[in-house]
């Protein structure tokens, strides 16, 4: 059985393997940690089975704020809108490494534990970005002052990054169910690192250096610190071929999931050919690894389609046998019309124009919601 994750199997074929299996029987998929706990095996496991047949919605910040809210216990605007939470909550991290006590959108980080509780305890899956500040200008993670080559080991500042790894970590450990049990989480660091625009992106840093940070970063959350509850998202943005794709991958051994984040060719339905050949390349590396493929960010700022859910988001990933083996779909967050960004949310909010659209999208038997999700830890 082990073997089966280890060699490049149909999905088809993997899952059923695993059918009718508890965790504790013989499933050890061949993950970054080989000692993960059993609801982080389950959690990949049950992504992967998934994929054969649905996609799970996402969104960042569902559950602290909306266009028009704040902090209210229960509330998201995806909720209010269908009737039920995505089945897939984003958090941010950025300034846990200043030992912060707001992220940098001002969410609060204790609240941010209890909301990633609430959404676990819910069914919901788990997924953690980061943006951390430059770490050599002190600027923000849009500085890019190149830095990568100084927090590696051995450089001028890898002092400091330990120590900003040290306050990741204690928030990583902060996640965990009343009774004391870590909450799975998949951590996406590092993305978009095939653009210019981080401090840990292309030509700041050689594919070497970045690989080196990414292993880095498993090395200190998994060995030093002795995280059993990460699973590894690679990121890049938007790509030209496989080759493009595949040049910061660290390695199969540092690899859960393999993503792509595109803002880019989701506009219109005028550019889905874009938008297919990079969902179906994803798809087809990650299946050739045993990895889990996803759309780990996307989105169309302010909706300005009112039927853009179903006509171009759903057209593109339910597009054919390929592209609708993702295991999600997520999009950006709704940040608060008074106290943060105006017109900057990609999730529709009660009474806006795209929200009929967006019902008739979760309705779609593909998409999964929160309160459509099966136990996917068990
Ligand atoms: C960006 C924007 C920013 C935000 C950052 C981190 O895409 O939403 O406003 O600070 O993500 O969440």
């Amino acid at each position: 059985m082990v073997r089966y994750l280890t060699v490049l199997l149909p999905a088809a074929l993997l899952t059923s393997a695993f059918s009718g299996c508890s965790p504790e029987d013989t499933i050890t998929p061949r993950l970054v940690d080989p000692e993960a706990t059993a609801e982080t095996r389950a959690l990949f496991v049950n992504l992967n089975e998934i994929r054969r047949d649905h996609v799970l919605f996402g969104h960042q910040d569902a559950l602290a704020y909306g266009v028009h809210w704040m902090r209210e216990p229960g509330r998201s605007d995806v909720k209010d809108v269908t009737g039920s939470h995505p089945a897939l909550y984003g958090w941010e991290v950025g300034h846990i490494e200043h030992g912060a006590g707001e992220n940098l959108d001002a969410v609060n980080f204790d609240d941010m534990q209890q909301w990633i509780r609430e959404g676990y305890e819910g069914g919901g899956v788990i997924t953690i970005s980061w943006h951390p500040d430059n770490p050599v200008s002190g600027g923000s993670a849009w500085d890019t002052t190149p830095a990568v080559p100084d927090i590696l080991p051995g450089g001028s500042e890898h002092e400091k990054f330990v120590t900003w790894m040290e306050r990741l970590s204690d928030f990583f450990h902060g996640l965990q169910t009343e009774g004391g049990d870590p909450i799975p989480v998949i951590f996406r660091p590092w993305h978009e690192m095939n653009h210019t625009w981080f401090w840990w992106g292309r030509e700041l840093c050689t594919p070497e250096e970045f690989h080196e940070l990414w292993r880095f970063t498993v090395e200190y959350l998994r060995d030093e610190k002795g995280h059993r509850h990460l699973l590894y998202a690679y990121s890049p943005d938007r790509f030209e071929s496989s080759e493009h794709y595949l040049e910061r991958y660290p390695g199969d051994e540092y690899v859960d999931i393999m993503g792509y984040d595109d803002y880019h060719s989701l506009h219109s339905a005028d550019t889905r050919d874009e938008f297919v050949r990079q969902l179906e390349t994803v798809v087809t590396l990650a299946e050739e690894r045993g990895k889990i493929p996803a759309l780990t960010e996307s989105g169309f700022n302010a909706i300005p389609d009112d039927t853009w859910w179903t006509d171009v988001y759903l057209a593109g990933i339910d597009y054919n046998e390929t592209t609708r083996r993702i295991a999600w779909a997520q999009v950006w967050r709704n940040a608060n019309h008074e106290t943060d960004r105006e017109n900057h949310f990609f999730a529709p909010y009660a009474g806006h124009t795209s929200a009929e659209n967006f019902i008739e999208f979760r309705n779609h038997p593909l998409i999964l919601f929160e309160d459509d999700l099966p136990d996917m830890y068990n």
